[in-house]
Order: C-alpha cells, then structure tokens, then sequence
C-alpha cells in the first residue's frame, strides 16, 4: 500500500510533460481483430475517439514477413556508421538514413532511421544502395511487410468508416489504396544507453533516459507501429497524461494521423506520442508504416461528420499543402490548428 500511494502521489505530483501512469490502468484499448465485424467496427470508433490510439491483435500478418523486415533492418543498422551514411544517406531529402536530425528544423533525438516512400522505385533504389550483392532481399522484405500492413490499414479504415456510419466505406481506405498514395515506411532503431560514449548523447531527462523522439503527431490519416520488446513509447491521453506503452513484438500499436482528425471533424484526435530511451543494453527498433493520401488529394471534413450543431473546424487543403505546412513547422507544433476554418 506504501509503495502505491508513493507511486499515485509521483503521477499527481510530478510536472506535467512527465506525468506518466500505467497503460493497463488507463484502460488502453487491445482490440482482437478475430471479432465479428460489427463489433469491431464500434471497438475500433470507440478507441479512436477516446484515445487516437489502440492496440491489436489477431492480426493476420505473417510473422514470417515481420521477422524477415526486422533481420534486414537490425542487419542495416549494425553496419559501421560510415557504411550507413554512405549507402543511404544521400536519398532524396527526407528519405533515406538519418541520425539524431528529425525534420529540418533543428529537432533532435537519441535514434538513427531509414525513411522510405512506400512506392516500389523508391524501395529498390535503396535496395540497391543498401546492397549491391543482393539488392532483393532487402527490397522483397520491405515490400511484402509494406503490403501486408497496407492491407491491414485499409481493412481498419474501412471498419472506421462502417463505425461511423459513412455511406462510402472506402472513402479512407481508397486514399491508401491508390498507385499514387505518398505513404512512407521507416525503421527507427535506439541504440542502448551504453553506446551513448560513441553517440555522443544529448543532455539526459533523468537519471536515466533520454528523449528518443519528441512528442508530435503523425500528420497521415493512420500509423501502423510495430516494435521488438523493448520498451519506450508514450502516449498522451486527452487529458495530458502520459501512459508507456507496453511492447509486444506479436501486436501493431495503431495511430490516428492529423488527415483523420480534419475528416472525422474533429470527432478522432490525432494521438501525440513520444519515445523515451531508458538504460536498457537492447535496442529499440520500431517499423512504422504511416498510410497518406495521394499528394494532390483534397481533404476535408466528411458531409456525415458536419451538422449544425458541429459546423466544419478545418478548411479543405491537399495532402501537398498539409505535408508542407507540417515540414516547415517544429515536430511538435499542433500543425491542424493552422487549417481551421474561421
Ligand atoms: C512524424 C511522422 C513520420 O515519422 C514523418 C516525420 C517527419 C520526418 O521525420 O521527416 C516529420 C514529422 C513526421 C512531423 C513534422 C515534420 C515532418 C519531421 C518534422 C519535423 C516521416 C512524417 O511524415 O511526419
């Protein structure tokens, strides 16, 4: 009883971006996908509203295709840092291998990544960087992930659309769907506090963490995360209060973009999270798929989801626009608030 009195009064007491409270005990949802679809459809609405955030199960990803996606980026990330730089950092600017630099404004964070276009040019042009002996396998590995988890997002957003009683089910999912969706794919990889001597590491939180990726939201419409079992992973409740996520290699942690937010109105909030690094001896690596629309797609609150009662918040903009917006602003600027409609 001690002890837990000592750890309510640290979570009421401590100042607010380090207020942090056990996922279990908040309720965060695990939906199993296995369930009859109606069901589902009204589980993954209710967590989308009350949190922007759920995790799943009973997925139907192979984890063939998720340990084949994970060998290839663990072996990437273990090449000498002057290897990784040479073969993947000159890609077109955002994409390609990046250390610490997050975005072009200046924000920083203790990771290394490997940002993709999801189109299959892109990915064989970084297969072949990556390896010019056997520049498939990494390319096999990263498409057949992209498309199992691509598959699995728009079977999701259908069920959102059926959840919210939208007349076209695939309004969302037909902008993911498209040849010319600019979804992106990206491996984040934290390397373990020891190495932080080689890292020269930033200035830590506490005794002992590091801020891995600050807080933001994704400005997509859905992100599919996927991690090894090390822990660091945060997410903000409505009401400022950051629960750590559990990692679990067999789930997909699930998370609603700002594009999902402008078109449900407002109803869906896009889930701010964040990634801490504690003293662990084990990397983190998360592989994350972030479903967009096309770049000349027009967003805009959906007819269903604006009434009187609730007129539209945000003016229609393309996905152009809104990426751009989001790339000259800091990480975690509330980007949307820039679209409203007056
Ligand atoms: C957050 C989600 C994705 O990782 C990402 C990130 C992008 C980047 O790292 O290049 C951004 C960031 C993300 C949000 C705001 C902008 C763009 C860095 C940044 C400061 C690839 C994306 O699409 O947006």
């Amino acid at each position: 009883a001690a002890i837990k009195e000592r750890y309510l009064s640290m979570v009421v007491s401590s100042p607010t971006p380090f207020r942090t409270k056990k996922a279990r005990a908040v309720g965060i949802p695990i939906i199993d996908l296995s369930l009859e679809r109606s069901v589902l459809s009204e589980k993954i609405v209710q967590a989308c509203q009350d949190y922007g955030f759920f995790k799943v199960v009973n997925h139907g990803v192979p984890m063939e295709i998720i340990a084949r996606m994970e060998k290839e980026g663990s072996d990437f990330f273990a090449k000498p840092a002057s290897e990784k730089q040479q073969q993947a950092g000159g890609l077109p600017s955002p994409f390609g291998y990046g250390c610490k630099n997050i975005g072009f404004n200046g924000d920083v964070g203790e990771l290394e990544y490997l940002l993709l276009h999801t189109n299959h040019l892109s990915i064989s042009d970084i297969s072949k960087a990556i390896s010019s002996i056997n520049p498939t396998k990494f390319s096999c590995a990263v498409n057949d992930y992209i498309q199992a988890v691509r598959s699995l997002t728009c079977e999701m957003l259908d069920l959102v659309a059926e959840g919210l009683f939208v007349p076209d089910k695939s309004v969302f999912s037909r902008l993911i769907g498209d040849v010319h969706s600019d979804s992106c794919f990206r491996l984040n990889h934290y390397p373990p506090m020891e190495n932080s001597r080689e890292w020269d590491p930033s200035p830590k939180l506490n005794a002992n963490t590091r801020m891995g990726f600050g807080e933001h939201s994704d400005p997509q419409i859905l992100t599919i995360l996927r991690s090894n079992d090390v822990e660091g992973l945060q997410i903000c409740l409505h009401d400022g209060l950051w629960v750590p996520i559990t990692p679990d290699p067999t789930e997909f942690c699930v998370f609603v973009g700002d594009v999902l937010q402008a078109m449900t109105n407002g109803k869906f909030v896009s889930a701010r999270h964040r990634v801490i690094v504690a003293n662990s001896v084990k990397p983190r690596m998360s592989m994350i798929y972030f479903g967009a629309p096309p770049l000349n797609a027009w967003i805009s609150p959906l007819p269903k989801m604006v009434s009187p009662p609730k007129p539209s918040l945000y003016k229609p903009f393309t996905w152009s626009e809104f990426k751009k917006a989001a790339y000259s602003l800091p990480l975690e600027d509330c980007r949307l608030n820039r679209f409203k409609d007056s």
